[in-house]
């Protein structure tokens, strides 16, 4: 991709140039710039809550990226091609707030319609983490018109704008056209020390310099301050140099209160073309309190009155006025982000316009993933497969799927932890996405787990279908992202091969047992264990569906039957979670249920109970999360009440089957880890036998009689 990016108009020479420490030159700017600090300190005084500390430091770098720097449009917040702009110390959230409240930033609702009402009143300044407020304790995506992503576990946002940055230039490898530069946006991040401590940052970090990200820019606030006490207490390495081994550039800027410092750091990220910028901003947490200034005590907590009078002061500020917003600092202030946004965002939409003219099949396309849809028809290359005795892995059929889906679905972009041989996660022969081919499709995430699933969350905030793989044990190296997906409710994939105790000989480090259990737990999250090839492919044909849903596709190492789908239900059962595969003639005696690997299982005792007189139903159940979805009525047509006899078969740990299986049902599961041992001595060892199904159903047919 050719850096299309523009370049910067402002020269550093015609700020303001404030003396450090010199906190009254009566600018406009220095209004504004103690209008987010003062803003900041009355909101958690009211909340008596919150972290004030923060926004006061890092105010005047905040104010002058986003007034001289930052191609956003208040009116537009949604534009396509606007820089992103990450608070990763989501406990600073008051800075963001008085950010979009003074930028004037207008609210737009989930169909991407303008409300009328403005991103952040002065009104939901004051609600500031109270209930249903627009001004969440840490900035919620979704909730809040500006806010590009939640933040708050320190290190996410990081590693989000790493998939930012990669979708960018993704998006710009992929639509750029000659004299159409639609995509060339940058991604910039406010950090924290905590931030920088957390190994995702680490992750990200390392594959952003990998991948010689120039569109990033980390802002890291070196305020040698935590929690705790000073940095010293556990943090005193050389970040610059940690980064510059990296593969990043660094600026270190002396003092935060020197925005002229600043923006010539800021110069020196839009002039750097062949990696990612790291700018060391060193700055005074909690700026201009009496006695907090500087100190560990100023990063959490209302401040006191005392605290706050004196900071006012100090700023030449009215000790007793609060949550004042002096109209000419706001109006600057918006003035400068639009008036360098709008023309611009203006610009990209007459540039859009001609492109639909030149393009058209390309434009329709930009829409379509606009509006989080895949291209039409991808439904029709998902493929069928055969019955077959031996069958496939599910993880074979994934990986098929994947190819089969690939060229209808473009910006399904996705790979694996190191991993995609035995995940089957990539597409064949198609590039793979390196700093030299920015539009490539297959992504070599590195072992980088935690990373990974960040990545991919900011993806999915740049208009991508990202999804990842790796081994469904390592879904814990993976959980916090997991978790934000379903909290931002976006629609990433998260493949996990290698489901069970089927992983055989790499033993217990290697065998899933809790894991299953623990992603159903949680909300929002779709698990879907599909117990054939036929289940695999409808599995991620709801997978992509889903628009406000992560989900965890969960595919088996070894191979599964392929179940003959004309003797047996429609796999496309799958889509209301659960659904009965195989019926008896009368009255089931007994249910039994089954997912992944064990449903074929499940259905040779079905037919083996079969010969022996016994009347027995076979329920697949490969996502609870579905199947919780559909009615009373359903429920109650695959699980009918009064069958009590019922028997749940999964090769992972019990937790959370009652839920089915009922009091006098029984489950065929795991209680402890597995073992090291070819999977036939383990399904021996653990009870994953035909003949041992068969005897468990009947002794639970005995005791619910
Ligand atoms: C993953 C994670 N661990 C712990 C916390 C709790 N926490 C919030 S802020 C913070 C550290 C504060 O230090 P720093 O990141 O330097 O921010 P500063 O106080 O300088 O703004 C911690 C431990 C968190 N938000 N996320
Ligand atoms: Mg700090």
């Amino acid at each position: 991709m050719t850096d299309t990016r523009a370049p910067n108009t402002l020269a550093s020479a015609t700020l303001t140039p404030y003396a450090p420490h010199v906190r009254e030159d009566g600018s406009v700017q220095r209004l504004a710039i103690d209008t987010i600090r003062t803003l900041a300190m009355d909101a958690v005084q009211k909340a008596n809550s919150g972290h004030p500390g923060t926004p006061m430091a890092l105010a005047p770098v905040a104010h002058t990226l986003w007034s001289r720097y930052l191609r956003y449009d208040p009116a537009t917040p949604d534009w396509p091609n606007r820089d992103r702009f990450v608070l990763s110390c989501g406990h600073a959230s008051m800075l963001l707030y008085a950010l979009l409240h003074l930028a004037g930033v207008e609210e737009i609702d989930a169909d991407g319609k303008k409300t009328g009402a403005p991103a952040v009143s002065l009104d939901d300044i004051k609600q500031f983490r109270q209930m249903d407020s627009k001004t969440a304790g840490h900035p919620e995506y979704r909730m809040t018109t500006g806010v590009e992503t939640t933040t708050g576990p320190l290190g996410q946002g990081c590693g989000n704008s790493v998939g930012m940055a990669i979708a960018a230039r993704w998006l710009g490898a992929t639509f750029n056209r000659d004299g159409f530069d639609l995509f060339d946006h940058d991604v910039y991040v406010l950090c924290s020390d905590g931030d920088l401590m957390e190994g995702v940052a680490s992750e990200a970090a390392s594959i952003a310099g990998h991948l010689k990200l120039p569109n990033l820019c980390w802002i890291y606030d070196s305020n040698h301050i935590t929690i705790e006490g000073e940095t010293d207490l556990a943090f005193d390495e050389d970040v610059a140099k940690r980064f510059e081994a990296y593969g990043w550039q660094t600026v270190t800027v002396e003092d935060a209160e020197d925005v002229v410092a600043f923006a010539k750091a800021l110069d020196v990220f839009k002039a750097t073309q062949d990696k990612p910028t790291l700018i060391v901003v060193k700055s005074v947490i909690g700026i201009g309190f009496p006695t907090r200034a500087g100190t560990h005590k100023a990063h959490s907590d209302a401040p006191g009155e005392e605290e706050i009078r004196g900071a006012k002061k100090s700023y030449g500020w009215p000790e007793d006025a609060q949550f004042l917003v002096p109209e000419e600092a706001k109006a600057a202030f918006s003035e400068a982000v639009a008036g360098r946004g709008q023309p611009l965002r203006e610009e990209w939409e007459a540039t859009f316009a001609r492109y639909r003219e030149a393009h058209p099949d390309l434009a329709e396309a930009v829409e379509a993933l606009r509006q989080g849809k895949l291209p039409d028809g991808w439904q029709e290359a998902l493929p069928t497969f055969e019955p077959d005795a031996k069958g496939i892995a599910s993880r074979e059929a994934s990986g098929k799927v994947i190819n089969a889906i690939a060229t209808k679905a473009p910006w399904l972009v996705g790979g694996a932890a190191d991993l995609s041989p035995s995940t089957k996660t990539d597409v064949k022969d198609a590039p793979s996405l390196e700093a030299q081919t920015p539009g490539g499709r297959n992504m070599h995430f590195g072992i980088r787990e935690h990373a990974m699933g960040s990545i991919a969350n900011g993806m999915a905030l740049s208009y991508l279908r990202p999804y990842t793989g790796t081994f469904m044990v390592f879904s814990d190296y993976m959980r916090p992202p997991i978790r934000l997906a379903a909290i931002m409710e976006l629609p990433v994939i998260f493949v996990f091969t290698h489901d069970s105790i089927g992983v055989g000989e790499d033993g217990p480090t290697h065998q899933p047992i809790e894991h299953l259990a623990a992603l159903r737990a949680i909300p929002g999250l779709d698990t879907i264990r599909p117990g054939d090839a036929n289940e695999a492919a409808v599995a991620w044909k709801v997978a992509l569906t889903h628009t406000h849903e992560p989900t965890a596709l969960i595919f088996s190492r070894q191979a599964i039957p392929t179940l003959d789908r004309g003797q047996y239900a429609s796999a496309d059962g799958l889509e209301k979670g659960g659904y009965v595969l195989a019926d008896s003639d009368g009255e089931p005696e007994i249910i039994l249920i089954g997912t992944g690997s064990e449903l074929p299982l499940v259905v040779a005792a079905h037919e083996k109970l079969k010969g022996e007189g016994v009347k027995s139903r076979v329920v697949s159940l490969p996502s609870w999360y579905l199947f919780e979805k559909q009615d009373r009525a359903y429920h109650d047509s695959v699980f009918p009440p009064h069958i009590r006899a019922r028997l749940a078969v999964e090769q992972g740990g019990a937790l959370g089957w009652d839920r089915y299986v009922g009091h006098d049902g029984a489950t065929v599961t795991m209680s402890t880890f597995g073992a090291s041992a070819p999977l036939a001595k383990l399904q021996e060892k653990f009870g994953f036998t035909l003949d041992n199904i068969c005897k468990v159903a009947r002794d639970v047919m005995e005791n619910a009689r």
